[in-house]
């Protein structure tokens, strides 16, 4: 079985409406394993290494202030295809693309505020995972494992 990791985060609006629970149980239900959980108060340093690609967007300065408005949660989740089916899980980047079902498609409407992120690859996640988690993830057995995988 593959262990795909990948790199999930609940932003400051997912926090201060707190949506936590209901985001954590989209991938507890789908069957991912929790490998690491962490609230934080992120601070810019660390948002413009996560967001290195888009500093020279348009949007990045409302980003930051988006991403620097609250805590967030950072999240591994760990199983087969984690991190394309991860971001099936969270919907399109525009919620108002996002099909019901998804998180961002049943929660939330505006891009400025779109609730969550995912990693868009396996390289990014690991990049990801490294900076956000420079301690490690925790490995252990599951046994309910073998309910979920052939
Ligand atoms: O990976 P994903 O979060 O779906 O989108 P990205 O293209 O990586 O953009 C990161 C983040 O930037 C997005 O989740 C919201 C914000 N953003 C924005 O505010 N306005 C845009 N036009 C595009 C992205
Ligand atoms: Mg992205």
């Amino acid at each position: 079985m593959s262990q795909e990791r990948t790199y999930i985060m609940v932003k400051p609006d997912g926090v201060e409406r707190g949506l936590v629970g209901k985001i954590i149980s989209r991938f507890e239900q789908r069957g991912y394993k929790l490998a690491a959980i962490r609230l934080l108060k992120a601070d810019q340093a660390l948002l413009s290494q996560h967001y290195a690609d888009l500093a020279e967007k348009p949007f990045f300065p409302r980003l930051m202030a988006y991403m620097t408005s609250g805590p967030v949660v950072g999240m591994v989740w760990e199983g087969k295809d984690a991190v394309r089916t991860g971001r099936t899980l969270l919907g399109e980047t525009n919620p108002l693309n996002s099909a019901p079902g998804t998180i961002r498609g049943d929660f939330c409407i505006d891009v400025g505020k779109n609730l969550c992120h995912g990693s868009d690859s396996v390289e990014n996640a690991n990049k990801e995972i490294a900076l956000w988690f420079p301690q490690g993830v925790c490995s252990y057995d599951r046994p309910s494992d073998r309910l979920i995988y052939e």
